[in-house]
């Protein structure tokens, strides 16, 4: 294997992209038209457009794109995340054409694809699940009806073939269930065309904690620590943590051993990652296995030492893990915050446009993850992350401090972005303290207090009027103290140009 192509777009392209280059192989790119002068088509030594900006007609081609690959002479495809990276059928496409997946068999994928599959599969290698159903089979309603009471209520309804909590309903007595059945198989259904459900016992005030694995073709799985995921917003995940601030070495321990059991259970090879929920006394339960690199790997790439891409490749040439188990320590502490293009201060609404103007964060213990670069344009057409802002720190008091330095320093003008809700997160003591679970951010985290641009009472906006005016003439131009950005970027602007002038 000596070329490669990388069969998704933006900061994970470019990741992918980066791997190979150290690796020395060749690499080709694909793009849509929205991204003829995005990042990754630069920074490949080759490019193919494959159609206009809907990923439906670009990044999600199969076809196209195993065919681009076999004109390029690329012998593997690399998928990322998202678009392809989960499909089975893809997967089983590039085997038939005679090209490496870099990712698992598609019989992992189809495996832990059905969440009801996997669970029955995980079940029957020992490892713990929340009670719920089980066995094979779609489940009628009436079963389910039967099931329930026995279960026990709160419970939740899953979609079989699930996942970012669509077609998920909690329900809280048996009379309600008829009617959340119905819209839950209803809403499965036309997202990812398979109404089928199952049901769980509701897990209340859990934590999201997810254990990376890795696994060659030899044989040999071994763990690479765990992720704090909880900070999340509607099933997005905002902030990530390693190592856990709940976890301890026991129970570290015990997750990785099950994790590396789940994943033998479906003959795993490559990079996975298995979530589980831990609730309050640390017991932990098996939610679902994502089969593919994930957004947050560079977490445990700061904290273990391990390059991830670099060994999915290495897996997929054939090699041995290049780490043993006790090879694997954890270093420090590393936090990740995705800074998306959306207003934290309007509900968190997606904003585009071009990005005239951008400074990143550098120095000690930052690592920035972009895929675009002032003069590109975030578009409606793909997820609104503009990069990842990772930062390591010896401790993990030192880490926060460190994500807020980098926090300040980082500059983006032409579209909204969601870094004041980080800078918010990093000054709140939950946070601090690592006191939060999955229903922080929605249920006990409020931009509310920070609102921008709401009229409250006129004597409090006159005295703050007088303050900020007594304040600008204060204050020297240059010094930029924490938490007020005494320069809007306007001004930063202006004084960048002067600079560069
Ligand atoms: C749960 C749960 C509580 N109990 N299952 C949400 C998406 C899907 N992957 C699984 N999810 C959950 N399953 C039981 N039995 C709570 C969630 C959940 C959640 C999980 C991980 C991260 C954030 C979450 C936010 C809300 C609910």
């Amino acid at each position: 294997m000596n070329k490669v192509l990388i069969a998704n777009r933006g900061e994970i392209a470019v990741r992918i992209l980066r791997a190979c280059r150290e690796l020395g192989i060749e690499t080709v790119a694909v793009y849509s038209e929205a991204d003829r002068q995005a990042l990754h088509v630069r920074y490949a030594d080759e490019a193919y457009l494959l159609g206009p900006a809907p990923s439906r007609q670009s990044y999600l081609r199969s076809d196209k794109i195993i065919e681009i690959t076999k004109k390029s002479g690329a012998q593997a495809i690399h998928p990322g995340y998202g678009f392809l990276a989960e499909r089975a059928d893809f997967a089983l496409a590039c085997a038939d054409a005679g090209l490496i997946f870099i990712g698992p068999k598609a019989s992992a994928i189809a495996a832990m694809g059905d969440k009801m599959k996997a669970r029955n599969t995980v079940i029957a290698a020992g490892v713990p699940v929340v009670p719920g159903t089980e066995g094979e089979g779609a489940l009628a309603d009436e079963d389910l009806l039967t099931i329930a009471p026995k279960i026990g209520f709160p419970l939740l309804i899953k979609a079989t073939a699930g996942g970012g909590g669509k077609g998920m309903r909690e329900v809280q007595n048996i009379e309600e269930m008829p009617t959340l059945l119905h819209s839950a198989r209803r809403e499965a259904e036309s997202s990812f065309g398979d109404g089928n459900v199952y049901l769980e016992k509701l897990v209340e005030g859990a934590r999201h904690i997810e254990i990376q694995i890795l696994a060659d073709q030899q044989g040999n799985t071994i763990f690479l620590n765990e992720r704090e995921c909880s900070i999340q917003r509607r099933h997005q995940k905002l902030i990530e943590e390693a190592p856990s601030p709940f976890v301890d070495d026991d129970l570290r321990q015990r997750m990785g051993c099950v994790a590396v059991k789940a994943a033998q259970a479906v003959g795993y090879v490559n990079a996975g990652t298995i979530e589980f929920l831990v609730d309050k006394d640390k017991h932990f339960y098996f939610l679902e296995m994502n089969t593919r690199l994930q957004v947050e790997h560079p977490i445990t790439e700061l904290i273990t030492g391990v390059d991830i891409v670099k060994e999915q490749i290495r897996i997929a040439r054939g090699r041995q893990l290049s780490y043993k188990q006790e090879d694997i320590k954890i270093n420090g502490a590393a936090i990740e915050c995705r800074i998306n293009a959306e207003d934290p201060f309007n509900n968190f609404m997606p904003s585009t446009g071009v990005i005239t103007h951008s400074m990143l964060p550098a120095g000690p213990g930052v690592r920035v993850d972009t895929g675009v670069y002032p003069g590109f344009e975030i578009s409606p057409y793909y997820d609104p992350l503009i990069s990842k802002l990772v930062v390591w720190g010896e401790t993990r008091a030192q880490a926060i401090l460190r994500m807020r330095r980098a926090l300040e320093e980082y500059r983006i003008v032409g579209v909204r972005t969601n870094i004041p809700f980080h800078q918010t997160m990093m000054d709140s003591h939950r946070f601090m303290g690592g006191q939060y679970d999955t229903r922080f951010v929605e249920e006990r985290f409020s931009m509310h207090d920070i609102e921008e641009g709401k009229t409250i009472h006129p004597e409090i906006a006159a005295l703050m009027a007088t303050l900020v005016a007594h304040q600008s003439i204060e204050r020297s131009a240059q010094v930029v103290r924490r938490g007020e950005r005494d320069t809007s970027n306007w001004k930063w602007v202006g004084r960048w140009e002067r600079i560069h002038r």
